[in-house]
């Protein structure tokens, strides 16, 4: 074997290993780049949220509350505004003690962040609906239009009743 071979094969063992590494590095980097050009239309394609909810009766024509469960199965999101044909204006509330004392907090937008269940419930984050157009009597339909930061809007029908359901109105 002479020092030309020997020289060689250090040149095959060593050499296209550190290449390879080389290699293997650059194209998971530019397999990154790929993903990432990759990924970024998607997030324009509608991300799938669910809802469903109840409503409690109204005494008279005075503002009632509403709760709803939103399941959020995109990427993070946000309830921006609540709609229904039965009431003037219907705000996302907040609900915390302070003092002692319960407070309602009027908030802008509702989190909802990816790949997560959001419950509101009594004595925690509710809507609150205000001038309603006829009393909300128990096992009336409520129709509520859901409009997100991202996610298109969501229509979906929830039922008044006294108390929380235990299988609650599926998205329509
Ligand atoms: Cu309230």
């Amino acid at each position: 074997m002479d020092k030309t071979t020997i020289y060689w094969q250090l040149i095959l063992c060593r050499v296209p290993r550190f290449l390879f590494t080389a290699w293997l590095a650059g194209a998971l980097g530019l397999g990154g780049v790929y993903f990432a050009q990759a990924q970024e239309p998607q997030a324009l394609v509608p991300q799938a949220i669910m809802a469903s909810g109840w409503a409690r009766p109204s005494i008279a024509d005075r503002p009632t509350v509403a709760y709803l469960t939103l399941i959020n199965r995109g990427t993070d999101d946000r309830l921006l505004v609540v709609t229904s044909p039965t009431s003037a204006k219907i705000e996302i509330h907040s609900h915390k003690m302070q003092n002692n004392i319960m407070r309602m907090r009027r908030l802008d937008a509702l989190p909802l962040p990816a790949n997560s269940t959001t419950t509101m419930a009594p004595h925690g984050n509710h809507l609150m609906l205000f001038g309603l157009a006829k009393p909300l009597t128990e096992n009336m339909a409520l129709p509520l239009t859901l409009y997100f930061e991202k996610t298109p809007p969501l229509t979906l029908t929830i039922r008044v009743q006294n108390s929380p359901p235990r299988a609650q109105s599926k998205q329509e």
